[in-house]
């Protein structure tokens, strides 16, 4: 029997899941005469939170040019205002939409614990302090540093405590590097489709951090590097917040205890003072306001790695510990909610990040997968960093679907959704790092779709 999908009936589309008749539908749709959508899209631009337009607008030049270059703004005039002498610098008044937000499909007890990083409005590969994505189990604190103190127990020579003070008078490194909640782009299993950019991919973020590799406060609490091979990360808020780390990851250097964020000390939301950095593994590893440390010989399966953040596989059983966040990529722009205002030239750019190293290579696809270009990487190339990708596009005003797919240094390839539910199957929450579609209509605007 066959189902409506491979009947090779022509599905109507745009659909939010298309399979390859519903891509040639969507492409049959095209019209050869382009219709006058410009003031529609205006329209729906202009109504729109937090999805800027793309592209300014085009208008024809008045005769003899634009005559706003000749009339002088009041800034070019009069002085301007005093130095700030005091106080925090804020973003223009002009920016006031490019905030984090939370999504409206995701359900809310008493009080929202997940907020996401407008990815659609970032450029290059730092996210600015205000507006890393936050995911609190149990709230955020303000924790007061000089009362916070760091244990290190279990399977070391004495059991050692130590300040914030003490912890910052150490070596310290300062290394670029992306944290991914686990569940980031988890609401596309379900193809829920959710409208943008910045609930589709928005739990990451990438940012300097400053702090001592772990590894030198186990030495210095003498701990026992043969027997103990896994550590256990605590936090200090209310939800018990217990992670096992693998030593070995330990003993790379990589992981650190941080207590810098992009230059300055850590934000509340992001665990001040002290947090676990654990590059290349999910969010939920990352402990903030980090407690305690404990040496052990075997995993903990703690409740948010019994329970919590594992796999339903295909075959009925959970997959563990599966923490390194795969190589996966996003077109950021255009992207869902946008709207293209013309035909013409577009950059298209986005992110792409591989938790077991470098991103080797970005190929993007505006045709459903069917062609690919390579996109330019720009520097830096940044192991377990976010890496930004752009590349040229001419848009003909027909009907596209925009995709990227990135290759890390290993020579995994990002999969389809199809490959990745060959694999883990339709159930899981966690660990999507399928390929991202998005439907540029042929009125502009830009639609998230999943392609089988
Ligand atoms: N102590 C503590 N650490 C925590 C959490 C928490 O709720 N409490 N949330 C974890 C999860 S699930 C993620 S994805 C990241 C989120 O870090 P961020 O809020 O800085 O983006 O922190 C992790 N560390
Ligand atoms: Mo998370």
């Amino acid at each position: 029997m066959q189902d409506a999908s491979r009947s090779g009936r022509v599905r109507k589309a745009p659909e939010s899941f298309l399979n390859r008749d519903g891509i040639r539908a969507v492409f049959a749709q095209a019209k050869a005469d382009r219709r006058s959508f410009i003031r529609s899209a205006f329209a729906a631009a202009a109504g729109m939170a937090g999805a800027g337009a793309l592209a300014q607008s085009n208008p024809v030049p008045a005769e003899g040019g634009d005559p706003n270059i000749l009339n002088l703004p009041e800034h070019s005039r009069g002085l301007g205002q005093g130095v700030a002498v005091e106080g925090y610098g804020k973003p223009s008044r002009f920016e006031a939409n490019v905030q984090r937000r939370q999504s409206p499909g995701l359900t809310q007890t008493t009080q929202a614990s997940v907020s996401f990083a407008p990815l659609q409005s970032l450029f290059g590969i730092v996210t600015p302090s205000g507006l890393h994505f936050e995911r609190h189990h149990q709230g955020w604190w303000d924790v007061d540093p000089s009362r916070h103190r760091l244990m290190i127990n279990g399977l070391v020579k004495a059991a050692k405590v130590f300040t914030v003070d003490e912890i910052m008078r150490l070596p310290s490194v300062s290394r670029f590097h992306f944290i991914e909640c686990g569940a980031n782009t988890g609401m596309e299993w379900g193809n829920v489709a959710v409208p943008t950019v910045q609930y589709t991919h928005g739990m990451i973020s990438c940012s300097e951090f400053t702090g001592v590799p772990l590894v030198t406060l186990l030495e210095m609490a003498g701990a026992d590097f043969k027997k103990g091979r896994f550590v256990l990360a605590e936090g200090a808020d209310g939800s018990s917040m217990t992670r096992t780390i693998p030593m070995d990851l330990i003993k790379s250097g990589e992981v650190t205890v941080a207590y810098g964020q992009n230059g300055e000390m850590l934000r509340p939301e992001q665990g001040y003072p002290l947090r676990l950095v654990v590059p290349g593994v999910q969010g939920v590893s990352w402990v903030k306001y980090l407690r305690r440390i404990e040496v052990g010989d075997m995993p903990w399966a703690a409740k948010d790695e019994a329970v919590h953040y594992i796999d339903l596989m295909p075959d009925g059983l959970h997959r563990q510990y599966s923490g390194i966040q795969e190589c996966k990529s996003v077109v950021t722009t255009p992207s869902g909610g946008q709207v293209l205002l013309d035909k013409g030239f577009y950059n298209i750019s986005g992110l792409a990040w591989s938790g077991r190293g470098k991103v080797k290579a970005v190929d993007v696809s505006v045709d459903g997968g069917r062609n690919w270009r390579r996109a330019r990487l720009e520097t830096p190339v940044l192991s377990k960093a976010l890496t930004r990708f752009n590349i040229d596009w001419v848009w003909d005003g027909k009907p596209a679907i925009i995709q990227s797919r990135a290759t890390d240094d290993t020579g995994y390839v990002q999969p389809t959704y199809k490959q990745l539910r060959t694999v883990r199957g339709t159930r899981s929450i966690y660990h999507n790092n399928a390929i991202q579609s998005w439907l540029v209509q042929d009125s502009g605007e830009v639609k998230n779709v999943q392609v089988s």
